[in-house]
């Protein structure tokens, strides 16, 4: 964990720092007192887990953090157990069945026992024609930061769907993974027909996925097959993937809903700092940096204000959008992609990179991360308040008035700076 976090700050600091130094004297001075990679303030320990599994622009597959169900979770079982429950590349088998309650009327389904059901090599059978590679960053609707970014390799789920030759009565498309046989372990997640069928503007397909950063799945990140949905939260990608089911029901069912999570809101744009020094000299401009995740509204701009504590606050503006804001500088795409990615370079071809040179063709990109900084002017004695937020490809800023937290983190981070005489 340690290298990987050294690795991180390491690309960001070179990163910032080429920034900082573009900014003049004043940069050339902030980039020095740069709190990088000292503990200038005590981070949220939440935020310093993400940090631990981001190296640099992609995250290798097992410093992802976490997050899995299941006693004992699938991953933790030993290989020979995982080979008796096909949860390995060679005893894989994927059902796609009609639902019984609520059934779509199908041409043929594939099971077991009609001995239909899909194997991995027929997977990659169909890869060789249908597979797509993009990146997007994983991200827990109830966690702040993501939990990795990666390039995720796989067949589009409507590839396999037309196998069934549906023909009536599919409005919903549901599936879930291995849960120790036990119904009580279910966990399940769902889509509507129409994303599978379409993806909007220019987002990629739902992929049935068997590779991230051009290795095979592991155990933890869902072995051998996970579904990957790309502008969704990570409860929508089911990992060790055992069944779909095709359905006529017309509402969301997933298990992560029954907690009350809003289980149809997309992935938000939102930024938050990685280094804010907590105390500054007066008139020293302030050197800040940050990542931000482009959610499914896109991401245009990082914005920074900063604010005399005591002072007023615009009235009736909970979100700010009154407030003075500064452009941050979004950073160009890092050098060192991470990821432990063959000779530091994007798979071809990837959604969003050019295939001869490697290089992304937009940046930031939807449903992914980058880094940002920026360099406030130097302030009078007193203490303040430093905030920052995003701008979406729409205008917007980002995060919206949200109501709701259980539709996925979407804050203004807050952070307090004493500037001292
Ligand atoms: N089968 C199964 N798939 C699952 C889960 C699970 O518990 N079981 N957790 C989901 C949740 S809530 C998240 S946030 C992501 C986390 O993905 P990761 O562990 O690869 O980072 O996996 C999702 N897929
Ligand atoms: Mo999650």
């Amino acid at each position: 964990m340690k290298s990987t976090i050294a690795q991180f700050m390491l690309e960001h600091s070179v990163l910032t720092r080429r920034y900082f130094l573009g900014c003049g004297v004043a940069g050339i001075a902030a980039a020095s007192s740069l709190p990088l990679l000292a503990e200038e303030r005590k981070r949220d320990p939440n935020l310093q887990k993400s940090l631990d599994a981001f190296e640099t622009w992609l995250t290798k597959p097992d410093d992802f953090r976490d997050v899995s169900r299941g006693k004992p979770t699938p991953h933790s079982l030993s290989e020979e157990k995982r080979k008796e429950v096909g949860l390995t590349r060679d005893t894989w088998k994927l059902e796609v069945v009609s639902d019984p309650e609520n059934p779509a009327r199908l041409g043929t389904s594939l099971t077991r026992m009609d001995n239909t059901a899909l194997d991995f090599k027929g997977l990659l059978e169909l890869g060789e024609k249908h597979a797509v590679r993009f990146p997007k960053a994983m991200t827990c609707l109830n966690i702040g930061c993501p939990l990795g970014n990666g390039i995720w390799e796989g067949v589009p789920l409507r590839t396999v769907l037309w196998l069934t030759e549906p023909r009536e009565n599919l409005r919903r498309v549901f599936y879930h993974g291995y849960h120790n046989d036990d119904p009580k372990q279910l966990f399940r997640s769902s889509l509507p027909v129409g994303r599978v069928l379409e993806d909007p503007f220019d987002l990629p397909p739902v992929i049935l996925c068997y590779k991230l950063n051009g290795q095979w799945l592991t155990p933890e990140r869902g072995a051998p097959v996970r579904l990957v949905f790309p502008e969704g939260y990570g409860f929508k990608s089911i990992k060790w993937l055992k069944q779909l089911t095709l359905s006529n029901i017309s509402h969301a069912n997933d298990t992560y809903g029954e907690k009350n999570n809003d289980v149809d809101s997309p992935m938000k744009t939102f930024c938050a700092t990685i280094s804010v020094p907590s105390k500054v000299k007066a008139n020293e401009p302030i050197p800040v940096t940050g990542y931000a995740q482009a959610g499914i509204s896109g991401l245009k701009k990082v914005q920074v204000w900063i604010h005399k504590d005591g002072d007023e606050l615009p009235e009736n503006d909970r979100y700010f959008l009154q407030a003075p804001w500064q452009d941050a500088k979004i950073l160009p795409p890092p050098k060192v992609w991470g990821g432990g990615i063959a000779d530091n370079r994007i798979p071809t071809p990837t959604m969003n990179f050019d295939s001869d040179t490697g290089q992304p063709t937009t940046w930031p990109i939807r449903c992914s991360m980058a880094h940002w900084a920026a360099l406030i002017p130097g302030l009078a004695p007193g203490e303040y308040t430093f905030r920052s937020r995003t701008i979406d490809e729409k205008g917007i800023g980002q995060p919206l008035p949200r109501p709701f937290r259980k539709s996925g983190h979407a804050a203004i981070e807050k952070l307090s700076i004493r500037v001292e005489a």
